[in-house]
C-alpha cells in the first residue's frame, strides 16, 4: 500500500472504499550505520484513526485520534546498520468514544459504518512517517511566543531538555537573510529585536530560532524553530493581528484529492495555496481536522491566517434526519458521547495545541464543529474543554462553530468562545431558491449574533453547485449562477454588520462524501472543482477578495 495516502480509492473495489475494521502495513528498512550511539525515533506524522506500532516484534508505541503525531524512543530495539522491520496495524473504526464519533450500526445485511459527518471516513497512512535520531541529551520542546511594543519586537522562548544535565543553552536568532540579530542563554528567556520585521497577513516573515545545548563548546543537540513575530487579540467585536483589525477571507477547506484521498502530496499543497492566492483568500480554518503539518509551515511562509481545528467534527445526532426524521440516537448521554468522549476530546485538543502552538499562522483554535449545543448536555460538555484550551495556549482566542440547529437565542456553548463561528445555509438547506426569504432571514438571525458584543466569523456559507449546468433565469439551485447570487447575498448581509469579521465559503473545493440523495458525486460546493477547476463563482470571489485588481 501507498504511503502517504489514504488506502480506500488505490484499489477499484467497493469492499476496499468501504472496509472498516484493521489494516496491517509492514516494511523493513535499514537503519543508517552512521547512527551508531545515537537516540533513534520512530516518528508518524499521524494514522487515522489510531495504530499500534511495532519494531521486529516488540511493541513500541499505541496512539488514538487520527490527525496528529506520534513517536517512539527505539534505540534499546535496534542497531545502526540493521534492517528492521516496522509492522502497524491501522484501525479506522469510529465509534461512541472516538474524535470524530460513529457507530456500527447491525442490519440485515450485515455490520455498517455509521458516522455523521460530512465527508468520507478515509483512513491510512496519511501523512510522512520518519525514522530519525538525535543525540541523546536533545531538546524535547519548545513554546515560543511573540510581542509587540511599537516598531519592537519581544520573543519569549522555554525550551526542554532530556538527558541534558549540566548541559548549557544557547539561543540565537537569525532573520530572513541569516545575520544574526539576537541571542540569549539559558533554557528560557526573552530576545527582544528592536525595529523587528513583523510576520503579517500576505507577508510570511518569519525569523529562524537557533537553540543549542552545549557541552563546554561542542554543539550536541541543536533545532531551528521558524519564528514570525505578531500578536493576536480580540476588542470587543474586532479581531486584531498587530494591532490592526482583520478581515478574514477564505474557505473552509478538506484534505482531499483524486486517488490518494486525504493523503498529504507537496504538489497539491503548492497547488492550493497558489490557487489562494490568485482568489485573494488571505486565511482558511482546517475544516475538521488537523492538517499535515507541512500545511502549516508552508501557511507560515506564505502569509495565510489559518483557523486550526480539531477533529470533532459530527457531535450532532440532530443532523442529517431530514425527512426520514429522528437518528434514534441521543448526542451526549451515558451511552453516546459521555464523558470518556469527552477525555478523548480533550486529548485531541492538547495534541493539536502541542503541534501547532509556535506557528504564527495560526490565529484562532476551533475545537469543534457543529456540535450539538443547544441543551444542557452540550454545556456540561463543553466548558470544561475550553479551559483545557486555554490552558494549553493562552496567547491565542479560542472558539467552536455553531451549527445553524441552534441559532442566536439558542444556542448555550456560544458564551465560552472568544469568537463566534457561524455556518450557516440561509438560501440552501432553508429557503432554497428564494434569496429574498433568505436574505431576511439572515439578517435577523446576524444582527441577534452582533449584540453579543463578540467578533464574528462566518466559517461556512455555500450552496452546492454542479459545474456546468446553467439557468438564464434567476433562483436555480445548483447552477453556477445560483451559487454567485447566493454568495452575493450573503456578503450584502455581513457588509452591513460591523462585527463580522470575516468570510470563509464553504468549501473551497469539491469533496469526496459518502453516498446519500443530498449529494451528487460528494458534496459540490466547492469555488473549484475537486480536480481545481474554477466555477464561476471563482471568478466571482477573486473580484470581491482581491483589492488589487
Ligand atoms: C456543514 C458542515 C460541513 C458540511 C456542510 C454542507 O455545516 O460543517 O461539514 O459539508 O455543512 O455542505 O452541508
Amino acid at each position: 500500500m501507498a504511503v502517504p495516502a489514504s488506502f480506500n480509492d488505490i484499489a477499484a473495489d467497493a469492499a476496499v472504499r468501504d472496509y472498516f475494521g484493521d489494516v496491517w502495513y509492514q516494511r523493513m528498512v535499514w537503519v543508517p550505520r552512521g547512527w551508531e550511539g545515537q537516540r533513534i525515533v520512530l516518528h508518524f506524522e499521524s494514522a487515522t484513526h489510531r495504530a499500534t506500532v511495532w519494531v521486529n516484534e516488540i511493541e513500541v508505541m499505541s496512539h488514538e485520534g487520527g490527525y496528529t503525531p506520534f513517536e517512539a524512543d527505539i534505540t534499546d530495539h535496534v542497531q545502526a546498520g540493521e534492517q528492521i522491520r516496522i509492522t502497524a496495524v491501522i484501525n479506522n473504526i469510529l465509534h461512541w468514544q472516538s474524535i470524530p464519533p460513529g457507530v456500527i450500526e447491525d442490519t440485515p445485511a450485515g455490520k455498517r459504518q455509521r458516522y455523521w459527518h460530512d465527508f468520507f471516513n478515509y483512513a491510512g497512512i496519511h501523512r510522512n512517517v520518519w525514522l530519525y535520531a538525535t543525540n541523546s541529551a536533545h531538546f524535547t520542546d519548545v513554546t515560543v511566543t511573540t510581542d509587540l511594543d511599537g516598531s519592537d519586537g519581544a520573543i519569549t522562548y522555554a525550551t526542554e531538555a532530556e538527558n541534558a544535565d549540566a548541559r548549557e543553552t544557547k539561543v540565537i536568532l537569525r532573520d530572513a537573510d541569516g545575520n544574526q540579530v539576537a541571542e540569549g542563554s539559558g533554557g528560557t528567556g526573552t530576545l527582544n529585536v528592536p525595529n523587528v520585521h513583523k510576520w503579517a497577513p500576505g507577508h510570511g516573515y518569519l525569523y529562524d530560532l537557533e537553540m543549542q545545548l552545549l557541552d563546554g563548546d561542542t554543539v550536541v543537540d541543536s533545532y531551528h524553530q521558524s519564528v514570525g513575530v505578531r500578536t493576536v487579540k480580540i476588542d470587543g467585536s474586532q479581531f486584531l493581528i498587530n494591532n490592526e483589525p482583520f478581515y478574514f477571507t477564505g474557505f473552509g477547506k478538506h484534505e482531499d484529492t483524486p486517488v490518494i484521498g486525504k493523503g498529504y502530496n507537496d504538489a497539491y499543497l503548492l497547488h492550493d495555496f497558489e490557487l489562494l492566492k490568485w482568489i485573494g483568500a488571505n486565511s482558511f480554518r482546517t475544516s475538521h481536522y488537523p492538517y499535515a503539518e507541512d500545511v502549516i509551515d508552508y501557511a507560515d511562509r506564505q502569509g495565510i491566517v489559518v483557523i486550526d481545528e480539531t477533529a470533532a467534527v459530527g457531535l450532532n445526532m440532530g443532523l442529517g434526519g431530514g425527512i426520514f426524521g429522528s437518528q434514534g440516537y441521543q448526542t451526549f448521554s451515558p451511552n453516546t458521547v459521555n464523558d470518556a468522549t469527552r477525555e478523548v476530546h480533550a486529548q485531541a485538543i492538547r495534541e493539536l495545541i502541542a503541534r501547532d502552538k509556535n506557528h504564527p499562522s495560526i490565529v484562532l483554535w476551533s475545537i469543534a464543529n457543529e456540535p450539538e449545543s443547544d441543551t444542557e448536555g452540550a454545556e456540561k460538555y463543553f466548558q470544561p474543554l475550553f479551559d483545557i484550551a486555554r490552558k494549553a495556549d493562552p496567547s491565542r482566542p479560542v472558539g467552536f462553530v455553531n451549527v445553524m440547529l441552534a441559532p442566536y437565542g439558542k444556542c448555550r456553548v456560544s458564551q465560552f468562545g472568544d469568537v463566534l463561528m457561524l455556518n450557516r445555509y440561509y438560501g440552501w438547506y432553508v429557503q432554497t431558491g428564494d434569496l429574498e426569504a433568505a436574505e431576511l432571514a439572515w439578517e435577523e438571525e446576524l444582527s441577534g449574533w452582533a449584540s453579543e458584543g463578540k467578533p464574528i466569523i462566518i466559517t461556512e456559507y455555500g450552496a452546492d453547485t454542479y459545474p456546468g449546468l446553467h439557468s438564464i433565469v434567476e433562483g436555480n439551485p445548483w447552477t453556477e449562477e445560483y451559487q454567485i447570487e447566493y454568495l452575493e447575498m450573503n456578503h450584502r448581509v455581513f457588509d452591513q454588520i460591523d462585527a463580522v469579521v470575516g468570510e470563509q465559503m464553504w468549501n473551497f473545493s469539491d469533496f469526496t462524501t459518502t453516498s446519500g440523495i443530498m449529494r451528487v458525486g460528494g458534496n459540490k460546493k466547492g469555488a473549484f472543482t475537486r480536480d481545481r477547476q474554477p466555477k464561476a463563482a471563482a471568478h466571482y470571489l477573486r473580484s470581491r477578495w482581491r483589492k488589487d485588481l
